[in-house]
Parts: structure tokens; C-alpha cells; sequence
């Protein structure tokens, strides 16, 4: 096993245990809300929001009981993003994480409110004196947290994809909504280390720069993954862009260019965070996996 893929396998297990911890099973009147919740963020997906928060803390030697309590909350957005983003509302779709999608599994109601409760969780989290002793610095993650998750950052860049469905848009456009959709949360996970370990600007700015590229390489392979991939292996429906007639990296710049268009800002990536020399080793391995990934 590659140390990368031992990393990633323990940030994954570490992010169970504690996903679990943070709403354990209930027999209250509200259990239904609970499993929900449970069903959608545990035992899935790659984690590389978590692992991001986890390596970046690394770097500023944070206590991996600070960085796990962060890595929950961007998780626990992650996965409210994904629940709501199947509904019937929005993407309608039966199938994520290989799984039926929560509304599937449940019912529509039930799976907006285990996205609402996830959402809010979050931030609770964040603002408790477990993740961290210093109010200033925990007041500051929620700030960034809210900016990448809501209308200046995820939910703003939701909301671009669903009216640009009816219009092309250009690679402008695509990279802004996608800087908004899926980067502002990685950039939260990449800087989130550095507010825990109160960081000065410069090594930020090499943070959020990394970021920036990795989200970039991230979603022009998830792109890819849309055209190219296994429907099994990816665990969700695919072609879904191609079928609506979306305007993607893919369909703009053509499999090849976006291929070397991603290999390129992997690189990138990778010599944004060489100041943190052998520290970042892994940080580099994961913007190199994302471009090579079939998952
Ligand atoms: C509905 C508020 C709201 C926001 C939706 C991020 C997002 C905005 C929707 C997610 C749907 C989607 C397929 C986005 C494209 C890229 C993406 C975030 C893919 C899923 O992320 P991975 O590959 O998933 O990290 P896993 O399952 O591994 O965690």
C-alpha cells in the first residue's frame, strides 16, 4: 500500500469513529433524523475534505483532536451537499456513494432535514471549546466555513450551475462556478491548518493557492470521471452532464487538453506547498492521485 493510500485509509477511519461519536444512535422520538444523518456520513466516500484539514494541520503541528473536529464539520457540509444536491429539486438522483441516494433510502423531508442538520452541526462543532481553547481562532473557522459553504462560496456556486442550465456557459464562467461549487470548500480544508496553528499570511497564501489549483485538478477529473469513468467504480449516475447538454471543462477543451489541463495544475499544486518541503509529501501525492484516480 502506497503511503498515500495508508493516509487516506486511516483519515477515513478516523473520520468514522468520530462521525459516529458526534450522533450515535438514538432511540429518541427524532431517531429517523439521526439515521439519516448516519446513513449519509459514515462509511463513505474518499474523505479528501477531511484528509486535506488533517495534512495542512500536520504541517503547523496541530493536535489531531483539533484537526479531526474540523475535518468532521467540512465533512458533515460535504455530505448535506450532497444529499440535498440528489433531490428530485435539484439533480434527482437515485444513486451516490454506490448507494441509493438518501431520499431513496428514506423520504424526500427526511433527507432535507438530515441536510439541515448536518449543515448546523457543522458549525456547532466549530464553535466549541473541544476544537479548539483560543474563542478568536474558532470564531475564525466558523467565518471561513460559512464564506466557502454559502452564498459566496458552495451554495452561490449551486445556484450559477442550475440557472446556466440553459445557456453554454464559457470556460470563464465554468472555472468561476466551479472555483464557487467545489473549490471554496477545499480551500477551507486546505487553510483550515493554518488557522488552527495560527499561521502566519505568507504560508496561508501557499495554502489557499494549492487549493486553488488541486480544486481546479479535482473537478476536471471529476469531469473526466463523467465521460470516461466506471458507473460501479464511481459509485454515482455518470454522463448526467453530457445528457443535459452542460457545458463542462470536458466538452470545452476535449479529453486530451483536459487531461494535460489537469496534470498541469496538479503540478502546479504540488510546487505551491514544496516550501513546506518533506511535510507536504502527501499533500503533493494526493493532487497527483486526483488526476489519476478512476473513483
Ligand atoms: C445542494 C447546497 C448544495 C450544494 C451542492 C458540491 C455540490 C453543491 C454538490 C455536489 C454534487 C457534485 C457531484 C459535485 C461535483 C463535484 C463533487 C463535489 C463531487 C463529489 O465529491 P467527492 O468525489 O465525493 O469528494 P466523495 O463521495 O468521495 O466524498
Amino acid at each position: 500500500m502506497t503511503p498515500l493510500k495508508k493516509a487516506l485509509a486511516e483519515t477515513a477511519s478516523a473520520m468514522d469513529e468520530i462521525l459516529d461519536s458526534l450522533n450515535p444512535e438514538s432511540q429518541d422520538a427524532e431517531a429517523r433524523l439521526i439515521e439519516a444523518m448516519r446513513y449519509s456520513s459514515l462509511d463513505g466516500g474518499k474523505r479528501l475534505r477531511p484528509f486535506l484539514v488533517v495534512q495542512s494541520a500536520k504541517l503547523f503541528n496541530v493536535s489531531e483532536r483539533s484537526a479531526l473536529r474540523v475535518a468532521a464539520a467540512i465533512e458533515m457540509i460535504h455530505c448535506y451537499s450532497l444529499i440535498h444536491d440528489d433531490l428530485p429539486a435539484m439533480d434527482d438522483d437515485d444513486l451516490r456513494r454506490g448507494r441509493p441516494s438518501n431520499h431513496k433510502k428514506f423520504d424526500e423531508a427526511t433527507a432535507i432535514l438530515a441536510g439541515d442538520a448536518l449543515l448546523t452541526q457543522a458549525f456547532e462543532i466549530l464553535a466549541h471549546e473541544d476544537t479548539h481553547d483560543d474563542p478568536a481562532v474558532r470564531c475564525q473557522l466558523v467565518s471561513a466555513l460559512a464564506q466557502a459553504a454559502g452564498r459566496h462560496g458552495m451554495v452561490g456556486g449551486q445556484m450559477i450551475d442550475l440557472v446556466s442550465e440553459d445557456h453554454e456557459l464559457s470556460m470563464d464562467e465554468i472555472t468561476r462556478l466551479q472555483r464557487l461549487k467545489t473549490g471554496c470548500l477545499f480551500g477551507f480544508a486546505c487553510e483550515a491548518g493554518a488557522i488552527l496553528g495560527k499561521a502566519p499570511l505568507q504560508v496561508k497564501q501557499a495554502l489557499h493557492n494549492y487549493a486553488h489549483d488541486f480544486g481546479l485538478a479535482f473537478q476536471i477529473s471529476d469531469d473526466l470521471l463523467d465521460v470516461v469513468g466506471d458507473e460501479k467504480e464511481v459509485g454515482k449516475t455518470l454522463g448526467k452532464d453530457a445528457e443535459a447538454g452542460k457545458a463542462t471543462f470536458v466538452s470545452l477543451m476535449g479529453l486530451d487538453r483536459a487531461r494535460s489541463q489537469a496534470q498541469m495544475l496538479a503540478d502546479q499544486a504540488c510546487d505551491h506547498v514544496s516550501i513546506f518541503k518533506e511535510k507536504a509529501d502527501l499533500l503533493q501525492d494526493l493532487a497527483r492521485y486526483v488526476v489519476e484516480r478512476s473513483a
